[in-house]
């Protein structure tokens, strides 16, 4: 589809015809990219998201601005939050006052999570000291808890999406920056277990380096004029709520990922909440688009999980004529909260019978919401009997899009058939359909001797994960 634009320019005091040709990407998404030749004296492109529909004027308007200032940067900058938006670090708080607790006889429910979740370490002690009515000073909550958080930094793992993130920028030369509440001693350890991290940043903050933390916006004006960026020209991207206000404070685009699920309700302030960094489409906020969607679908590091299938909701075939083969999810949490909710597709091996593609929902299930983050596979194939019990075995390898609430059942129903016919075709290339040979899979088909000792000993069909 090709796009005439009329631009004006303020400051050239002039006007220019633009023909530009949309290129499709991602799902809902179109991508304009934009050579200003007319505009500057070096080309420069500029990036455009706009729903297959409409938007021309903002499109014209977006031009328009950036023509005005023709020989300033035109790419924004990118300030990210480190703890629960390139980390996981939630797991680790959690497993860490789990043990600690224990030891004044308390519990860690994980409640107290959601008031922690981006404070400064001391904010955040002093809710847990009061919360838990700890017979200890907040700093000396500190002083004990510290040693035990630091010993566990080097086992913090990347979230999904967040080295494709960075090295996209990277390439692409869009300058980062890393502004945390935690000390910058803290930051610098924690990122120096990440390669190449340290590296991509151009800016690197922590809390102990300015007078007042987020919610304050000191911390993100302070690395805009670190990067000489102008705040308006900044995106950050960030978990919590402190961040997230104090983005708008800086009168920056603020895209929230929040980390904690069931949350995105709080976060109006935000520009836009997305579920997990797999969904930020850059080219929305004038940044270079991904190119690793491949017809609707993003390949990612494949993750594999397995179990004997169990009973579910007793409402897949029943209420949305989609049976899903639920696996016990029991042994499997620390794997379940790696993972980010959403729709992803890859193979299923099941015992005595075969290998068959497969279209999965992981989380809540918002349409429902339900109380407990589960895995549902529908196996794409259509067998004469149910199979509960059997050993299920699942290779997951791409990615489509994250869940969504519906206005109507059929909605729902429709959606899930428009994920089947994605994850069939997009199975078929070689990208994926070579992770149909994993023997992951195939350990408990017929005729396997592993197969045998497997269901000899059914204690060893819970340790299926790797
Ligand atoms: P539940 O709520 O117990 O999971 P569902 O209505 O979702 O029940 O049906 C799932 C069950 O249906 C599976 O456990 C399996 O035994 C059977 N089944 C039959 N065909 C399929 C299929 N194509 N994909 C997944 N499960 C299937
Ligand atoms: N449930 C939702 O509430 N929202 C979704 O976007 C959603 N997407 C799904 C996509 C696929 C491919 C499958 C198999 C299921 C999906 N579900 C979704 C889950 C569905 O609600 C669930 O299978 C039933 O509730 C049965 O437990
Ligand atoms: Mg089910």
């Amino acid at each position: 589809m090709s796009l005439r634009m009329l631009v004006h320019s303020p400051s050239l005091k002039q006007n220019f015809t633009l023909t530009q040709d949309f290129k499709a990407s991602g799902s809902s998404y179109h991508t304009i990219e934009l050579k200003q030749e007319e505009a500057c004296e070096a080309t420069r492109s500029v990036y455009f998201a706009v729903k297959s529909t409409n938007l021309i004027r903002e499109i014209c308007m977006f031009i328009s601005m950036s023509i005005t200032n023709p020989l300033k940067k035109l790419l924004p900058c990118v300030i990210l939050d480190l703890d629960g938006t390139l980390l996981n670090t939630d797991g680790i708080v959690s497993d860490v006052l789990r043990v600690y607790l224990n030891k004044y006889g308390k519990q860690w429910d994980g409640k107290a999570a959601y008031r922690i979740v981006g404070k400064t370490p001391s904010e955040a002690a002093a809710v847990i000291v009061e919360d838990f009515g700890l017979p200890l000073s907040t700093d000396e909550f500190v002083s004990e808890i510290t040693p035990m958080f630091s010993a566990q930094w080097c086992k913090i793992k990347a979230l999904p999406g967040a080295n494709r993130l960075i090295n996209h920028f990277r390439d692409h030369g869009v300058q980062m920056a890393l502004a945390s509440n935690s000390p910058r001693t803290n930051v610098d350890t924690k990122i120096s277990y990440q390669p190449g991290w340290k590296e991509s940043f151009s800016v690197i903050i922590g809390g102990d380096e300015v007078t007042a933390g987020k919610p304050s916006p000191e911390i993100f004006l302070e690395a805009a004029k670190s990067m000489n960026c102008d705040p308006s020209s900044c995106l950050v991207i960030e978990d919590s709520l402190p961040g997230v206000t104090a983005g708008k404070g800086a009168d920056m685009k603020v895209v929230a990922v929040p980390s904690l699920p069931k949350q995105s309700h709080l976060y109006t302030s935000a520009d836009e909440v997305i579920n997990s960094l797999l969904d930020l489409r850059p080219e929305m906020w004038g940044l270079p688009p991904f190119e690793d969607w491949i017809e609707g679908t993003l390949p990612i590091e494949p993750w594999y999980i397995g179990g004997p299938v169990v009973k579910g909701f007793g409402r897949g075939s029943k209420v949305l004529g989609i049976p899903t083969a639920n696996i016990s999810t029991e042994g499997y949490s620390t794997l379940l909260q790696e993972h980010p909710s959403g729709v992803y597709f890859g193979w299923a091996g099941l015992s005595m019978k075969g290998v068959y593609k497969m279209v999965m929902s992981i989380g809540w299930n918002p349409y429902f919401d339900n109380a407990e983050k589960t895995i549902e596979p529908w196996l794409l194939n259509e067998f004469d009997e149910d199979f509960y019990g059997e050993e299920l075995r699942l290779a997951i390898v791409g990615y489509i899009r994250p869940e969504a609430n519906f206005s109507s059942l059929e909605d729902l129903i429709k959606k899930i058939h428009e994920d089947r016919k994605m994850a069939e075709k997009a199975l078929e290339l070689p990208l994926y359909s070579n992770y149909r040979n994993d023997s992951y899979l195939k350990i408990s088909l017929p005729g396997d001797a592993k197969h045998n000792s497997l269901f000899s000993f059914p204690f060893l069909s819970s340790l299926s994960v790797r």
